[in-house]
């Protein structure tokens, strides 16, 4: 028997797949629901931004957790995220050879433009808190328009076009090991560990974070314990980054 056993809900168009797996959790759904969409008409990134879901074009997944350690299900604390980079990282090597970066927190890019993002978010249930784990995955160039410059597609990366089911199910698969090594002794160590890399932007990048009302440059240092980004400013001094966005920069760019 596997860790985690998956239940597909599929549908041909939802405003988005995470809201519909919110409301699958709140009606009681167990871990592992999974629902999927061949687009979403109101796909949501974080900080309500928008996720471009056209029909087709794109995997747009869901997933209902309910983690057996509380702690890693809380709402400010990224390892579920981790743990989903890491899936899908896996899931694009074994299934299209692809190597990915991971960014932080939550988007995979390749070439350095963003290929997946994903969004996690926690919901009260009579059964627990729940985590929902949405990914985005773009598989054809429509995904994207070119208002968003810094996207890539499965298909530009690899000149294939991919099934959705096809990725939805090495993703799955290679969640589930990552998920498991998470519970497991030392989990979030290992966890971080393996983010750490997989990942370009863990350790001495010239990055700019973004936060809601400041911007400043520096370079990563590493991740804290609870799974912050460590930057040391061009001053010297170390800042931990939690929420955020973190641009890959180079130094000669900058004033
Ligand atoms: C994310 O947010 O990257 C999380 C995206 C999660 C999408 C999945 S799809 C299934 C599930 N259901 C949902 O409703 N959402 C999840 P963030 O880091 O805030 O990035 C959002 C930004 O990415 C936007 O402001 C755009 O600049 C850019 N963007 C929008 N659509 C894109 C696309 N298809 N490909 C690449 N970049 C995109």
């Amino acid at each position: 028997m596997s860790f985690i056993n998956f239940i597909i809900l599929t549908h041909d168009s939802l405003p988005s797949t995470n809201t519909e797996a919110m409301e699958q959790a709140r009606r009681g759904a167990k871990e592992g629901t999974t629902v999927i969409a061949r687009e979403q008409t109101a796909g949501r990134g974080r900080l309500g931004r928008v996720w471009r879901s056209p029909p087709g074009a794109g995997l747009y997944m869901s997933l209902v957790l309910r983690p057996r350690i509380a702690y890693i299900a809380r709402a400010d604390f990224p390892m579920l995220v981790f743990a989903a980079a890491l899936g899908v990282h896996d899931a694009l090597r074994a299934a299209c050879a692809l190597s990915t970066d991971i960014k932080y927190p939550n988007d995979l890019l390749y070439d350095g433009r963003k290929l997946c993002g994903i969004l996690g978010e926690t919901i009260d249930t009579p059964q627990g808190t729940a985590a929902i784990i949405g990914i985005g995955i773009n598989l054809t160039n429509e995904a994207f328009a070119p208002d968003l410059p810094h996207a890539t597609s499965l298909e530009a990366a690899t000149g294939k076009r991919f099934d959705a089911k096809l990725i939805m199910r090495a993703v799955l698969d290679a969640f589930a090991v990552r998920y498991e090594v998470l519970h497991k002794v030392n989990g979030i160590q290992n966890t971080l560990a393996a983010w750490s890399a997989a990942s370009s932007f863990a350790n001495d990048k010239p990055v700019r974070i973004t936060l809601d009302n400041e911007i400043f440059v520096g370079t990563t240092r590493g991740l804290e314990s609870d799974g912050a980004l460590r930057v040391e400013t061009l001053e010297g001094h170390l800042r931990l980054v939690r929420a955020g966005d973190v641009t890959a920069v180079r130094f000669d760019d900058e004033e």
